[in-house]
């Protein structure tokens, strides 16, 4: 079976991409979704979850593939709370496995999901891509936050990670996680994940956790997820099957050092879900998103996809973060996932993949949805 190639969609009436227009990108089998009015902690019923996947099958997509069932803050930060919250997850995955689904991305990210100081960044051809400037992102939470806020606010939309409920309480936030050090994070992320692996075998529903982004300590909180050395921790720490990742070349490449090849060779067992981005670097520490194509970028992306292709995964591949392309901007795109360049990004990444599928001799089937 060859890897399976998804898409993020943001839900009916909460992404301006339709699926009919996702059915016209070459060989999409999957549709990457979530149920994005859901609150962390809360439980996704049986009929949230079956609405969506109907629409999906409308299509011939399949949608193995959910990102994200958000932790709660009471779990990462290990409140007393977090036992109940904890079976409130396992009934999450009771009731997306009897769907069919097979792979559950999420972070363990304290408070903030990705973070960048500019959403629409000039990058000189007339596109525009997110952008991370160092200087911008230091001491000040509640202006970070308020720029993404105030984005969302003025064109009517919710980012994951960022919910305004949340967001309003960001002092005590900052307050509850002042006591979580890196390990105490550890120690809660392995609390968490012993509690639910039994669940996910038996549901046969594999977590996946997604990189840090950046891959650095940011005002202060810690991060994990961020290079070479501490994805083995994560792995032996719960050496278990179910406990997987979601390798995201562009979170890990925001820091050059991050050779993701030699991971993907490394651990490509454990791989439940990747993602593939591609990042270009400035002498100052800043970086913006690039096109997919490798040398738009410093992260590799030949030589990732080469990676996969000779380890044979068979799990879900995404292009992650794309630029916006004409006509997309604020008010018509979701920051980071407009239409065209990740379809772009799909057909150079199929690109490079049927070649090494020929180079093999190999076959390369069409997808058959
Ligand atoms: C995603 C992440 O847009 C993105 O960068 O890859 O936001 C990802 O969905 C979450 O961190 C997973 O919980
Ligand atoms: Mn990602």
């Amino acid at each position: 079976m060859p890897m399976h190639m998804g898409f993020r969609w943001y839900g009916e009436g909460n992404d301006a991409i339709k699926l009919s227009d996702i059915k016209q990108i070459p060989g999409v089998t999957s549709i990457v979704w979530a149920l994005h009015h859901k609150m962390p902690g809360e439980i996704w019923t049986e009929e949230e979850i079956k609405e969506v996947m109907d629409q999906l099958h409308a299509y011939g997509f399949n949608g193995d593939v959910v990102e994200s069932v958000n932790v709660h803050d009471d779990i990462k930060i290990g409140k007393p709370t977090r036992d109940a919250l904890i079976e409130n997850y396992k009934q999450c995955i009771r009731n997306l496995s009897k769907f069919g689904v097979k792979v559950i991305c999420y972070n363990f990210m304290p408070i903030f999901d990705w973070t960048r100081s500019n959403l629409f960044h000039e990058i000189g051809d007339g596109s525009t891509a997110l952008f991370y400037e160092k200087g911008m992102i230091q001491d000040d939470y509640n202006a970070m936050a308020k720029y993404i806020l105030d984005f969302t606010e003025k064109y009517n939309m919710s980012f994951p990670g960022w919910e305004p409920e949340r967001m309003a309480k960001l002092d005590q936030l900052f307050k509850d996680y002042a006591t979580v050090d890196h390990e105490t994070l550890w120690a809660n992320l392995k609390y968490f994940l012993e509690a639910i692996m039994p669940t996910c075998e038996e549901c046969d529903v594999k977590m996946a956790i997604h990189m840090d982004d950046p891959p650095w300590d940011i005002f202060g909180l810690p991060r994990l997820l961020i290079n070479a050395e501490n994805i083995d921790r994560f792995l032996k720490m719960v050496d278990h099957p179910y406990n997987c990742l979601t390798l995201c070349s562009g979170s890990l490449n925001a820091d050059p050092n991050n050779d993701v090849p030699s991971i993907v060779k490394k651990h490509v067992d454990r791989i439940a879900f990747a993602h593939i981005r591609n990042v270009k670097h400035f002498d100052n520490g800043d970086f913006s998103e690039a096109s997919h194509r490798d040398c738009d970028g410093e992260t590799q992306i030949v030589n990732i996809i080469k990676a996969y292709h000779e380890a044979g995964y068979e799990g879900y591949i995404r292009p992650d973060h794309g630029r916006h392309l004409w006509n997309e901007g604020p008010g018509t795109v979701r920051p980071g996932y407009g239409l065209y360049d990740r379809a772009l990004g799909i057909m150079y990444m199929l690109g490079v993949w049927d070649t090494l599928d020929k180079n093999a001799g190999k076959v390369t089937v069409a997808n058959s949805n």
